[in-house]
């Protein structure tokens, strides 16, 4: 019985990884690190401090705490700019079916986005009236593949993890929403998404149908 469904942002609703990439390139140039988007892959659902010390590994460059603030900031400046642009062009094609098909069965549905920008992503892309609440990076300690985004999710929904179902891109992701003792609906590769219930390499291809049978397996 699936009472609601919580899920991530980048990835699944919408693919801001690119314009994270594009902001992220841009800091990498001006710090003279080789960044590509295979690299990329490695900073999907990963945090933006935890993002920028993968890059500066990657570099070996070593930066104190004031300037990796520093470096965060300006690549969240980027960010902000890019995704001013965003228009509900942008939803992830058949993403925006499944909510709808989500809320007329009576499910519930959260957010649960490691990104602090994820309120102003929503409002653009106009998909704020299918969520009925929102757990950002802001409101948690520990990001992904720790639990606690999602359990804070579930926790304000009133639901019972054991009947939640958590939709994600990324392997962090996944881990997260198995850890809160969630369904795991992957999107993506199947090879990287092992850890999860269900793989599906678009959204387009999730309906309540299949994930209701494939709960009562
Ligand atoms: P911000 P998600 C994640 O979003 C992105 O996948 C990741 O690339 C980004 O670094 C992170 O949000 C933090 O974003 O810098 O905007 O706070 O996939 O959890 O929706
Ligand atoms: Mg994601």
């Amino acid at each position: 019985q699936i009472q609601a469904v919580i899920f991530d942002l980048d990835g699944v609703i919408t693919d801001t990884a690119e314009y994270h990439y594009l902001a992220w390139k841009q800091l990498a140039d001006d710090l003279g690190i080789p960044m590509d988007r295979s690299f990329n892959e490695q900073l999907k659902g990963v945090g933006r401090k935890e993002s920028l010390d993968k890059i500066l590994e990657h570099g070996g460059k070593h930066l104190t705490e004031e300037e990796k603030e520093f470096y965060a900031t300006k690549k969240n400046e980027h960010y902000k700019t890019f995704i001013q642009d965003i228009t509900p062009d942008d939803l992830l094609p058949g993403i925006l079916d499944f909510m709808k098909e989500i809320k007329e069965a009576g499910i519930q549905t959260a957010l649960a986005s490691a990104s602090k920008n994820a309120k102003p992503v929503i409002k653009r892309l106009e998909v704020e009236q299918y969520l009925d609440t929102v757990v950002d990076a802001a409101q948690v300690t520990n990001g992904k593949p720790d639990p606690e985004i999602f359990i804070k999710g579930a926790d304000q929904l009133s639901v019972d993890p054991a009947y939640c179902v958590g939709v994600e891109d990324a392997q962090a992701g996944v881990q997260a929403i198995k850890a809160a003792g969630m369904y795991a609906v992957g999107i993506g590769a199947e090879e990287a998404l092992s850890q999860a219930d269900w793989v599906v390499q678009q959204p387009s291809q999730l309906s309540l149908e299949e994930l209701k049978r494939r709960l009562e397996m």
